[in-house]
Order: structure tokens, then C-alpha cells, then sequence
């Protein structure tokens, strides 16, 4: 396959990138960390989005050197940033059937020198569906190190109840197809977006909207005491050096 073919190159030439969406505190209006989202620079292709890439580098088993290199790249730049503010990083299920995560990202940590409580990683329910124990230990050792653990997309998969209780979550984000549905005259939607909200925050967990595109939608969580907002609304995924300026414009 020439897909898998150029993603090896890309790989070995260090050329994949990151961009960066901000993740905001809705209560002071200012980011509390930055999510990393994977791009690639396709020389003829052009840009090419996760999406399109992503599913391939699992199958081929590529996700894993490519995942090492997010986590590295994502640590190493938000060690550049003020420390407080945090790095997402997302997995994919796949990454969890190597024995080498939990030293991948302890290595990524130490190598970087950001303090484990800034690294937050985002995962899917997916991730419980093969060898939940293996997995289920994993997120343990990593929270029990100081890592946080997001669950993503939430609302549109499987997600259980048994699940929110066993595995180590500290946050929930809701998935942006319920967001996209907010707006005044929707009462279904924020009623949905209520409910979430205080089963997590009864949990214990805090909560991040995401794809919040709009000023009404983002009054509607704030007035449903969502904790977090993401989304163009916002800003859209930026590269690392517009991130570094943003930071200098605020400080
Ligand atoms: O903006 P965007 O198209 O970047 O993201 C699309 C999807 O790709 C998201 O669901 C996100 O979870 C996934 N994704 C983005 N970056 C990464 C990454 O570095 N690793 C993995 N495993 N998934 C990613
Ligand atoms: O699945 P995950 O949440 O990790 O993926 C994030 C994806 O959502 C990325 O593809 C990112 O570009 C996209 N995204 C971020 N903010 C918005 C938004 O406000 N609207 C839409 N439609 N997509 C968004
Ligand atoms: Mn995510
Ligand atoms: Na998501």
C-alpha cells in the first residue's frame, strides 16, 4: 500500500504535526490546556486529516510508533508553556494492546519534564471493549502516577454505567453532536446537556463540551455549570508556534 508506504517515510522523516485547540475554563473565560490533534503534510496529497489516516495506521500496527511520537512531540511542547496549563493527547484502543504504554508515556513525561498532572489523555469506551482488564490496569498505574484521564466522544458509543464507575476518569467530554444540537428553542437538547452535566458532577467528574460553536450554546452550559468549552467558537486547531504567540500576547 503507497498510503502505508508514505506514512512510514513521513514517520521516519519526523514529519507528521501537531495542531492545537484550546480547551477553556468556563468560568474565567481562559484556556486551561490545549488538546494535540495529528495532521499530516502529504507531499502530494496535501494536508490529510486523522480521519483519513488513522484507521490504516491501526490496522498496520503503525499507531504505536506514531502514538510514541504524538506523546513525545505533545509533552515536549507543552513544556514550553506556563505549567499551568495542561496537554490532551488522545489514544486509540489499539495502543493498549502494547505492553509498552505505560513506559511510553512515563519516558515521554520524563523526557519532556512536565509534572504527570499536566498530561491529560483522551480516550474512547471503546477501549474497554477488548481485554478490559489489561487496559483497566493501565489507566489505573497512569492515574495513580498523576496522569488524568478524559473519556471522549461521550454519549455516542456504548458508554455504561458500570463503566464510568470502574475505570479512573476525571473528566467527561461530551460529545460535539450534542452541542451542535443547543440552542434556545431545543429544549430536548439542554435537558440532555443538564443531565450529563450533573450525573458527571455528581460523579465527581469534571465536564468539557466539545465543538461549542456558538455564543448561545456556550451561555446554555455555562448556565448548566459545564466546567469546560471547546470549539471554533473558540478557536480552531492552531499550530505550535501560534500557540507560543497567543501565550505572549497574554502574558
Ligand atoms: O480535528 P480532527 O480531525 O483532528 O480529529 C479527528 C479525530 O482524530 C478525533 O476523533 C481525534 O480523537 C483523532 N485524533 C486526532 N489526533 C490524534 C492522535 O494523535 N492520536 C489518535 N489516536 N487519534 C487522534
Ligand atoms: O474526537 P475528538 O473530540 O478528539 O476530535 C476533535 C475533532 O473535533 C477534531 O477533528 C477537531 O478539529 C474537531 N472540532 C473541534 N472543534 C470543533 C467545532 O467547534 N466544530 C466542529 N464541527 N468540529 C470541531
Ligand atoms: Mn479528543
Ligand atoms: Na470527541
Amino acid at each position: 500500500r503507497n498510503m502505508e508506504r508514505d506514512m512510514r517515510d513521513t514517520l521516519a522523516r519526523g514529519e507528521f504535526e501537531l495542531h492545537y485547540q484550546a480547551i477553556i475554563n468556563a468560568g474565567s473565560g481562559e484556556p486551561s490546556g490545549f488538546e494535540a490533534l495529528l495532521r499530516w503534510h502529504h507531499p502530494q496529497r496535501g494536508l490529510i486529516m486523522p480521519a483519513e489516516f488513522i484507521p490504516l495506521a491501526e490496522e498496520t500496527g503503525l499507531i504505536l510508533p506514531i502514538g510514541d511520537w504524538v506523546m513525545r512531540a505533545a509533552c515536549s511542547e507543552a513544556a514550553k508553556w506556563p505549567d499551568d496549563l495542561k496537554i490532551a493527547v488522545n489514544l486509540s484502543p489499539a495502543q493498549f494492546r502494547s505492553k509498552e504504554l505505560v513506559s511510553t508515556i512515563v519516558g515521554a513525561l520524563a523526557n519532556s519534564g512536565i509534572a504527570a498532572q499536566r498530561l491529560e489523555l483522551e480516550v474512547t469506551e471503546t477501549i474497554t471493549m477488548h481485554d478490559s482488564e489489561a487496559v483497566f490496569a493501565a489507566l489505573d498505574q497512569l492515574h495513580g502516577l498523576g496522569v488524568r484521564i478524559a473519556l471522549d466522544d461521550f454519549g455516542t458509543g456504548y458508554s455504561s454505567l458500570s463503566l464510568l464507575q470502574k475505570f479512573p476518569f476525571d473528566k467527561i467530554k461530551i460529545d460535539r453532536s450534542f452541542v451542535n444540537a443547543l440552542s434556545g428553542t431545543n429544549e430536548e437538547s439542554r435537558l440532555i446537556a443538564r443531565a450529563v452535566v450533573r450525573f458527571a458532577t455528581s460523579l465527581g467528574k469534571t465536564t468539557t463540551a466539545e465543538g461549542v460553536e456558538t455564543g448561545e450554546q456556550l451561555a446554555i452550559l455555562r448556565a448548566e455549570a459545564c466546567d469546560e468549552m471547546q470549539g471554533y467558537y473558540f478557536n480552531r486547531p492552531i499550530c505550535a508556534a501560534e500557540v507560543l504567540k497567543m501565550m505572549h500576547r497574554h502574558v
